[in-house]
């Protein structure tokens, strides 16, 4: 049996893996009477004889007692005996012991085959030839399923023998190997289902649930002669690999020692790119939005996204001055935009690729966020126009958590994207580790599993094949508009980078790499051998394509100045003014009037649709709703209402997601209603406000903060014209999504030059709960505050003596030693805000929450918003603001000053408290308990960051006899203490002490003991308005 492959057996020592959980459970047997008729089974075991004869005697009574599969199974096989009367081997009435015993046979080896069929389309990627190197199996072990025909002798797994190998069967449904026919014999059913299965396409989709789905890919990949390319299409694949592989070569001959992470062992990714955009486009997509790592991401800019060469090559210079401000980031990180026209398909497109940090995968979720965003803004509800594809490598792909985060969010209805193409770059290693060592899973890709999406692998050194996988998976994806996964089995022609000897640690796979023909000259070969291209033609593709590269390297030289800006993946046209700069310098008045306020506030006491049946409970929120509104006050519920309502009068989308974010953690919110009686009816009435208002779109996430987080950010990149929080359950969790704030939100700014408006709402506040829940890390998000505690900043309007124009708070301060003018100009507030990589606030009064999300929407730039949130003061009967405070004229406060008593005879204060937050509220009910309202004057930061220097200057001013004193709840090594107290220092030219009182260091951020809460809570309020406390101490 020649055509059979003779691989070395396994049967004996495997022999209990034989049958996947699919096939046992069509072996147990149904009554008849009992439920619908059982199929004809796809497995041997499943037809034992006396249950087959059961059937036959069945469908002998009645045709239709059986189900389908048998009747048809029957019905031919008795036509088979009317044609042959010596051969029949169904009795007209009750058969004799032998021809029953034939019967069994023939039902037993049909069984036979369909089981064997499916277990080709079950396990045969396990045996397919997915290593060009031949060296590794891709699934990491050698095992050869006990139910693959690889040798004659595992006939004998189905009681199949040699002699049935020309024997004809009939084909099941769920084949199409036969194409047209619907018989085959065994032998040509084996060779086939090896053709499709064992060659180099590994295909794993057996364990989809939809069985239309299973049926789509098992016809794109059986059908006989599918595989098949035009000169025309195999003439293109080579010129796009000419490209791809001369791209390297030239980056290594010209600069031979920078790192570039280069993609020769996968060449072929570059076509398969392609192929996925190409066929795309031909099927409407006009924008795809691409996420990748390092590996070949040069050759990506250069030839899929077109990055002009010259700017690429520019990066190599390291002796070009950066033109941009901020301080860039590696040539292999930059991000990417292009608009231009589809050669294949000569229609527009536009590519975008994301740019990156370092954290391999933290990008996956910023792609699909931004990328819902696209589909959201061209009301492409189902993904016919905007895709996205995200490239990764095998170690990375299978060890970070995100991508399994990421692929939980691709089927929700608030975050799907309609389906994500995925290329592996699987060159079989991570840096230095070898698979076997970095996953326990047989494929870097089995994480696509969770989510159903088929995985496509493919040997990467077969371009036909690799080209044919990308096309099925672009199809899949606007078929079924669900996630696929092409995993490109490739090598890594050189170390992880192209400094490193990968000898050291892999030392066998690299002398195979050595011996390796590159997948270019293999390919060329085959075209010229079999007469697609010349030899001349194809020396004539290098060579062009290498004067192309000589000529922009030419070009290149000529460049003195590197434009950061140039590397742009999100631009926001129409936003900035040509030169990229805010279209004005102001901080705009946030207030509304009344009327609006008034509006919005019914809408939010109210059930807009009707018939609609509220949980009683929340009928009362609603009618408290009503009465503030008619008192002329809102809660932080009703703030934030008022915030979101008068934004999407303005035509600004307002996005909320985070975990139970629709009703609210603390059940303040109540954004959605639910119908009481009509299972998940439900009103959103924030979007029955006005009629030409924009969308609100409030969704309750996954649990996930990386992801999600990670997503809103990605949502907040594609239009500046939105508002996008993200809200954590309780602050702290955000260390879960530590990475996209680190490497993102804090440093997108001066790393891409990327503004970014995203608005991150954590709840914070010590109350007696425990170390966790408690703190949302303030002092974290304030040590990554990039503004100079040491420098006076000023405005650039007005330089210190000495100093030129730019100086200050553009962040280029005068140096501390510099005499500071003590003199603020008007713009100081807005160019401060400007200049920071991020605002951090924590309001103590609706109001002002309301100000500072409408001011994020209305300044003339994006900054991210860090806002830490309140807990018990949702509730706080003092914490409620009037419509006074939030009507036109009014604005966000930055320092709510001291305005009572106190404040009228600032020369008798003794003290100045100066808190955040909370806290404010616990210390003036001290201070009216021991009736120092005169003698102690309570001042609140509300923005920490940017620190506002020109009002807490006015502040500590304003009292020059009061001993200056921070106070705050968290422990002294958290909280802002260690942010504030240089600027003070600063501030005050270091002639007055600020002296804290707060908890004492600590290694959790809180107690889990409700005692020890209190105590500490009265022992640091007791030193707060202890006017002695600090006497004879120094500074
Ligand atoms: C989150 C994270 N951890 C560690 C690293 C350091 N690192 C850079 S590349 C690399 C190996 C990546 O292997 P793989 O994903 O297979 O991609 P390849 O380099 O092989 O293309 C590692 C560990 C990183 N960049 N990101
Ligand atoms: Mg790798």
């Amino acid at each position: 049996m020649s055509q059979l492959r003779l691989l070395p057996s396994r049967l004996g020592a495997q022999a209990s893996r034989l049958l996947a959980p699919h096939d046992i459970q069509m072996f147990s047997r149904r009554s008849r009477s009992s439920g619908p008729p059982a199929p004809f089974p796809s497995s041997k075991r499943g037809g034992s004889s006396s249950y087959m004869e059961e059937m036959y005697f069945a469908w002998l009574e009645n045709p239709q007692s059986v189900h389908k599969s048998w009747d048809s199974f029957f019905r031919k096989a008795s036509e088979e005996a009317a044609c042959d009367p010596a051969q029949s081997r169904f009795p007209e009435s009750r058969p004799s012991v032998s021809s029953r015993t034939k019967t069994s046979k023939l039902v037993e080896d049909h069984l036979a085959v369909q089981s064997l069929i499916r277990a080709y389309q079950i396990r045969g990627h396990h045996v397919a030839q997915l290593d060009p190197l031949g060296i590794l199996d891709a699934d990491l072990d050698s095992f050869v399923p006990s139910d693959l025909i690889t040798t004659t002798d595992k006939l004998a797994f189905y009681d199949l023998r040699e002699a049935d190998l020309d024997k004809e069967f009939q084909l099941p449904t769920t084949t199409f190997i036969g194409g047209s026919e619907h018989t085959l014999s065994l032998r040509e059913i084996i060779r086939r289902l090896e053709s499709t299965y064992c060659q180099h396409i590994g295909l794993e989709f057996m364990f989809i649930n939809d069985v239309e789905q299973c049926q789509w890919i098992r016809q794109k990949f059986e059908t006989p002669g599918v595989m098949q390319f035009s000169s025309e299409e195999k003439r293109t694949l080579l010129a796009r690999l000419v490209r791809s592989m001369r791209f390297e070569d030239f980056l290594a001959r010209k600069w031979s020692s920078e790192k570039r992470f280069g993609l020769e062992g996968c060449e072929v990714m570059i076509p398969a790119l392609k192929t996925i955009i190409d066929k795309s486009s031909e099927m409407g997509i006009e924008n795809v939005i691409l996420g990748m790592p390092h590996r070949g991401r040069l050759n990506v800019l250069a030839n899929v996204i077109r990055k002009d060469l010259e700017q690429i090559f520019c990066q190599f210079d390291p002796k070009l001055e950066a033109a941009d401000e901020g301080s860039g980031d590696v040539k292999y990180h930059l991000g990417m935009y292009h608009e231009r026209i589809n050669r294949v398909t000569n229609r527009n497109i536009t590519l975008s690729l994301v740019a990156n940090p370092s954290h391999l995968e933290a990008v996956d979720p910023v792609v699909q966020g931004k990328t819902k965003a696209e589909q959201f803004y061209r009301g492409d509800a189902q993904g016919k126009k905007v895709m996205s594809i995200l490239v990764h490598g095998d170690a990375a792909f299978a060890g970070q958590g995100v991508v399994y985060e990421t692929f939980h969010l691709s089927d929700l209805p608030s975050y799907t994207t309609n389906g994500t193409v995925h290329v592996v770059v699987n060159n079989q290693i991570g840096f230095t580790t070898d698979p076997r060592m970095a996953r326990s899973s047989p494929y870097p890709t089995d994480v696509a599993r969770v989510v159903n999406a088929p995985i496509f692998h493919v040997n990467a050194d077969d371009p036909e094949a690799v080209i044919y996988v990308c096309s099925v998976a672009a199809e899949w994806r606007n078929t079924f508009n669900k996630d696929v996964v092409v995993d490109l089995v490739c090598y890594r022609r050189r170390g992880h980078n192209e400094m490193d000897e990968p000898m050291f640690t892999q030392p066998l796979m690299y002398k195979q790499i050595h011996r390796q023909v590159p997948v270019l000259k293999k390919y060329a070969d085959k075209l010229i051998a079999e007469g697609t291209v010349t030899l001349q033609e194809f020396e004539e593709e290098i060579a062009k394509y290498d004067r192309i590269c000589e000529e922009a390297y030419g070009r290149s030289k000529d460049k003195k100045i590197l434009h950061i800006k140039h590397w742009l993946d999100s631009p926001w046209p129409g936003f900035f003014n040509v030169d990229g700069e805010p279209k004005s310098m102001t901080c705009p008045a946030t207030g509304i009037p009344e009327d609006v306020l008034t509006h919005i506030g019914e809408v939010a006491s109210s059930v807009p649709l009707k018939d609609f049946k509220i949980h009683t409970g929340l009928s009362r929120i609603l009618r408290g709703r009503a009465d503030m509104i008619k008192n002329r006050t809102v809660d932080w519920a009703l703030a934030e209402y008022m915030a979101f309502g008068s934004l999407l009068k303005e035509g600004i989308h307002v996005r909320l997601s985070g975990q139970d974010v629709e009703r609210g953690t603390f059940s303040h919110r109540h954004h959605v209603l639910h119908d009481q009686e009509v299972d998940r009816r439900t009103c959103v009435p924030m979007n029955h406000l006005w009629p030409d208002q924009a969308p609100y779109t409030v969704c309750n996430s996954s649990l996930s903060e990386y992801g999600v987080l990670g997503f809103e950010l990605g949502y907040a990149m594609a239009s500046p014209n939105a508002l996008v929080l993200w809200e954590a359950q309780f602050g702290d969790f955000h260390n879960t999504a530590q990475c996209i704030i680190d490497q993102f939100i804090s440093t997108g700014q001066a790393k891409w030059v990327r503004h970014n408006g995203i608005v991150l709402l954590l709840p914070h506040g010590m109350e007696g709960m425990g170390p966790e829940h408690s703190s949302a890390r303030p002092e974290r998000f304030l040590q990554m505050s990039n503004d100079d505690s040491d420098a006076y900043p000023v405005s650039s309007a007005l330089p210190p003596p000495g100093q030129g124009q730019g100086a200050g708070a553009t962040g280029r301060p005068p140096p501390s030693h510099t005499p500071a003018p003590q003199v603020f100009t008007e713009d100081f507030e807005v160019s401060q805000l400007y200049d920071c990589n991020w605002i951090v606030v924590n309001c103590s009064t609706p109001a002002n929450y309301f100000h500072v999300l409408r001011r994020q929407v209305l300044l003339p730039f994006r900054k991210p918003l860090i806002i830490f949130t309140p807990k018990s003061l949702l509730r706080h009967p003092e914490a409620k603001s009037s419509f006074d405070q939030m009507v036109s004229g009014a604005s966000f406060q930055r320092v709510i000053p001291e305005d009572g008593a106190a404040a009228q005879a600032p020369e008798q204060v003794r003290r100045l408290i100066f808190c955040t937050g909370k806290v404010y509220y616990d210390l003036v009910k001290e201070r009216s308990s021991q009736g120092l309202e005169e003698q102690v004057a309570i001042t609140r930061l509300e923005q920490i960051s940017p620190f506002p220097f020109d009002l807490i200057k006015q502040e500590a001013e304003k009292y020059p006899g009061a001993e200056l004193v921070w106070c705050q709840e968290e422990h002294k090594n958290m909280g802002y203490y260690d942010y504030i107290s240089p600027r003070f220092m600063t501030i005050l030219s270091r002639a007055r002490p600020i002296w804290y009182v707060g908890r004492d260091p600590a290694a959790a951020p809180a107690t889990g003991n409700r005692n020890t809460h209190l105590v500490s809570l009265k022992k640091f309020l007791d030193t707060a308005f202890n006017l002695q406390a600090f006497e004879g101490k120094t500074f």
